[in-house]
């Protein structure tokens, strides 16, 4: 293990509930330094790249409709086995699906509306990243 970097988003559903102030203290509990942090609205632009690996989903346009209805909040994390440990915190996909003690056990709605986006590994971290923050803003 080593330390690594994540990109994480507190999507639109959590921030509009009220939320993410409980969902980064369940981040932070678990051992991770925020070293980057912002509120952000992405249009369907952004979304639609962001999500391009999705694109011949059938819940692309769904997804790409929820991720643009409201303010997220974007966070770069840094921890030991940072990808791996944030996808923990997260729990499954499917809230159906997620672990007691998980975030989206607690928050989520359903597998579309599940409240926080994690990356998927440390290469897909690296681009997620890069989407949002420059370097120079990660302290
Ligand atoms: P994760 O967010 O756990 O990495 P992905 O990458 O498979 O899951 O999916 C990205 C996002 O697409 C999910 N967070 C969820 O919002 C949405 N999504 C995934 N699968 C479905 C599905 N079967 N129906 C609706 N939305 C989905």
């Amino acid at each position: 293990m080593s330390v690594e970097r994540t990109f994480s988003i507190i999507k639109p559903d959590a921030v509009a509930a009220g939320q993410a102030g409980e969902i980064l203290a369940m981040i932070q509990k678990a051992g991770f330094t925020i070293v980057g942090l912002r509120m952000t609205r992405l249009s369907a632009a952004e979304a639609q790249g962001f999500y391009a690996v999705h694109k011949e989903r059938p819940f692309y346009s769904g997804l790409v409709k929820f991720m643009t209805e409201g303010p997220i909040i974007v966070m770069a994390l840094e921890r030991e086995d940072a990808v791996k440990g944030l996808r923990e915190v997260m729990g499954a996909t499917n809230p159906a699906n997620a672990a007691e003690g998980t975030v989206r056990k607690r928050f989520a709605a359903n597998i579309e509306r599940n409240c926080i986006h994690g990356s998927d590994a440390p290469e897909t971290a690296a681009v997620e990243l890069a989407f949002f923050f420059r370097t120079s803003e990660l302290l």
